[in-house]
């Protein structure tokens, strides 16, 4: 059975249950309580010694990190649909892959955390990496429906929770057409699953 340790308003733990839902893979949640701190009791720091949610287990392998469970999911469950033979394109989702940890995380993600649950930040610096980011992900979709080859992969599941959250921290959005359009078609696929606070069309 894949045990899911989540958090219902986590943009990192909805890549997941994002994925799971597109895999049509059953699976279970077991909330962590962050406010409570519970990300720091010895039991949950066994599973990630970083103190963070999501953690994948499946059936007792351990998987922490929200980039690492989509490529486990990716590879163990998906097939090359998800996870693809050729190198170059592997290469390339891990690109994404490498930008939802770096630039979507410091940018989009972290504006959210400051308005909707009040942690400080610098606010500037945030902001130019969202803007930066941003630009970049409309430009790259200009010319084409996804961010990797011709159909979804885990390098769109990675990016688009931050993306279609942007608005809880005070980013407009709608200033990027290739984003929505690409919004529209995530949100077509089937299995595809939202959580609160997502960007409404
Ligand atoms: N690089 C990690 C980041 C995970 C992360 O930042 N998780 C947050 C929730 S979205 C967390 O657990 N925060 C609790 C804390 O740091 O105390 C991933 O992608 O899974």
């Amino acid at each position: 059975m894949i045990t899911l340790y989540d958090m219902p308003l986590s943009g990192n733990c909805h890549k997941v249950r994002l994925l799971l839902s597109l895999l049509a893979l059953p699976y279970q949640t077991q909330p962590v309580d962050l406010r409570g701190g519970e990300q720091r009791s010895p039991d949950h720091l066994r599973r990630n010694p970083f103190g963070q949610v999501p953690v994948l287990d499946d059936d007792g392998l351990i998987v922490r990190d929200s980039q690492a469970i989509l490529v486990y999911l990716a590879k163990r469950y998906g097939g090359t649909q998800w996870w693809p033979d050729d190198a170059y394109q592997l290469a390339q989702i891990a690109a994404w892959l490498s930008t939802a940890a770096n630039e979507v995380a410091n940018g989009p993600a972290k504006l959210r955390v400051h308005h909707k649950f009040g942690s400080p930040i610098d606010t500037a610096a945030a902001g130019q990496t969202a803007d930066k980011v941003l630009g970049i992900i409309d430009r790259h979709l200009q010319h084409q429906d996804w961010l990797v080859g011709d159909s979804v992969s885990i390098a769109d599941v990675a990016v688009y929770p931050y993306l279609a959250l942007a608005p809880e921290g005070g980013l407009n959005i709608a200033a990027y057409p290739n984003i929505i359009a690409w919004f529209h078609r995530i949100r077509a696929l089937p299995g595809y699953v939202t959580m609160p606070g997502m960007w409404q069309s």
